[in-house]
C-alpha cells in the first residue's frame, strides 16, 4: 500500500523526531537514519524517488538527505536527544515566537521553555510566528531581542531549514507585540 506525500511527511516527522522505536529504526547521534532500513521497516511501499520528492518539496524543509544519498534526518523539531551538530550563530536583532494566548500567563512567569522538544523555536518573521501560534488557538506574538541575548551569552542555532533554536528565553526578554 502506498501513502500520499503528506502522510509520508507526517510519518517521517513522528519517526525521525520523536519515536523511531515505533518501527525499530535506529538513529545515530546526529539523528540520521539509514534510508534502506527506513524503507524496509516503515510498513508500506516507499520508493527512494517518493522519499526524495517528499524531502525536496516539503513546505518547511523539515528533512534532509545526506550528501551520499544513503541517510535521512529531520532538520529540527526533535523531542529525542540528538545532536544536530549546529554551531552557535549570531542571530538577527529580533526573532519572533508565536504561541497561543492560553499559554501567556505561564510564559510570562517562566519564560519560553522547550517543553517536549529540545529547543525553543523562533522565526525571522512575524508572519511565520503567526502561523506557528495559530496551530494552538488564538495566536499571540513575542518579540525576542536575540542579538542582545546572544551578546549576554545565550546561544542561538540556525537549523538547516531556517528555524532559529535556543534552549530557553527568560521572561525578561519577552515583549508581546500582538
Ligand atoms: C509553549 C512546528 C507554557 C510554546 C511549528 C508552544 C514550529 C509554553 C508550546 C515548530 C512555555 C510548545 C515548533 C511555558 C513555551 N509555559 N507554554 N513556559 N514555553 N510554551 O510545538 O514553537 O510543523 O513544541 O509557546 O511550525 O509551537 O512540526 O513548539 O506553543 O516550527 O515542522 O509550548 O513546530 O513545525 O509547542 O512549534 P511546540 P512551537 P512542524
Amino acid at each position: 500500500m502506498q501513502k500520499t506525500d503528506g502522510k509520508i511527511s507526517r510519518f517521517l516527522s513522528l519517526i525521525l523526531r520523536h519515536e523511531p522505536e515505533k518501527i525499530g529504526l535506529k538513529l545515530d547521534v546526529a539523528g540520521w537514519a539509514s534510508i534502506a532500513e527506513l524503507k524496509k521497516k516503515c510498513g508500506f511501499d516507499l520508493s527512494t524517488a517518493q522519499l526524495e520528492r517528499v524531502v525536496r518539496d516539503n513546505n518547511k524543509q523539515r528533512f534532509a538527505i545526506s550528501a551520499d544519498g544513503r541517510k535521512i534526518r529531520a532538520n529540527q523539531g526533535h523531542s529525542i536527544d540528538i545532536d544536530l551538530g549546529l554551531s552557535a550563530t549570531q542571530p538577527p536583532e529580533f526573532l519572533f515566537h508565536g504561541t497561543a494566548s492560553k499559554y501567556m500567563g505561564s510564559i510570562l512567569k517562566n519564560g519560553l521553555e522547550p517543553q517536549t522538544r529540545q529547543y525553543v523555536h523562533l522565526s525571522n518573521t512575524i508572519d511565520t510566528a503567526i502561523s506557528v501560534g495559530s496551530r494552538r488557538g488564538k495566536p499571540i506574538i513575542f518579540q525576542v531581542p536575540a542579538l542582545e541575548m546572544h551578546q549576554s551569552g545565550h546561544a542561538f542555532f540556525l537549523a538547516h531549514n531556517g528555524v532559529w533554536l535556543s534552549r530557553s528565553v527568560p521572561s525578561k526578554y519577552l515583549l508581546q507585540i500582538r
